[in-house]
């Protein structure tokens, strides 16, 4: 659903290398949406519940020193199949198994400055979003989100873009523009636009249809 949601976060030896920016970049042209974000240097006791899993294992000790080591970038990521993605754009825990053009087979050599850290299931991610941002995330339509997904091209007419757009969704984080009272849908956008052509490519995008023309003064 679009309204999945991963917890990503730019360990200090990425934040130390200036790859925030980086990999800011990487999953916004991917299309996933930014709704928290923070930098802060976490203490012990939030580190070891974030690792908690790992408590006792060999490497707990080290990976505690490694993000207690400098600030870390929180980010909390939104979109269809984001948590699973997540991990994909990673790439494996070993940066020197990881595949070129994931992130930490680009940037990373030691699995102890893997330079990013990304929730390993659905589950985890609601754990960890609430855990690094008790505050709450930033709730807001995305225009572009019509461009992105296809359930915003018209009616929904199977079970995916049910699930992915209907403005029925009950999920509280449900980011169909249609949720805000200040944005039209694009439905109500096609009743008043003069294109009679369904199939128009200008159907696909919501926000040059909004865009009056104003005559230019000579
Ligand atoms: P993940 O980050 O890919 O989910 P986990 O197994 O959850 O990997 O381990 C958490 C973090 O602990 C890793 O990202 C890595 O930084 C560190 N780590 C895991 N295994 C080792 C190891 O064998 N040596 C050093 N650090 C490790
Ligand atoms: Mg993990």
């Amino acid at each position: 659903m679009a309204t999945e949601r991963t917890y990503i976060m730019v360990k200090p030896d990425g934040v130390a290398r200036g790859l925030v920016g980086e990999i800011i970049k990487r999953f916004e042209n991917k299309g996933f949406k930014l709704i928290a974000i923070k930098m802060l240097q976490a203490d012990e006791a939030l580190i070891t519940k974030h690792y908690e899993e790992h408590i006792g294992k060999s490497f707990f000790p080290k990976i505690v020193k490694y993000i207690l080591s400098g600030p870390v970038v929180g980010m909390v990521w939104q979109g269809k199949g984001v948590v699973a993605y997540g991990r994909v754009m990673l790439g494996k825990t070993d940066p020197l198994k990881s595949e070129p053009g994931t992130i930490r087979g680009d940037f990373g050599i030691d699995s102890g400055r893997n330079v990013v850290h990304g929730s390993d299931s659905v589950e985890s991610a609601e754990r960890e979003i609430k855990l690094w941002f008790p505050e709450g995330v930033v709730e807001y339509p995305r225009v572009i989100d019509s461009i992105i997904y296809e359930w915003l091209d018209g009616t929904p007419d199977n079970e995916d873009k049910k699930n992915d757009g209907e403005v029925s969704n009950t999920n509280e984080t449900s980011d169909h523009p249609s949720k805000s009272t200040t944005t039209t849908t694009v439905q109500e956008e096609e009743k008043e636009s003069s294109k009679p052509n369904k199939d128009h490519p200008s159907k696909l995008c919501c926000f040059p249809l909004r865009v009056k023309n104003k005559p230019r003064k000579q």
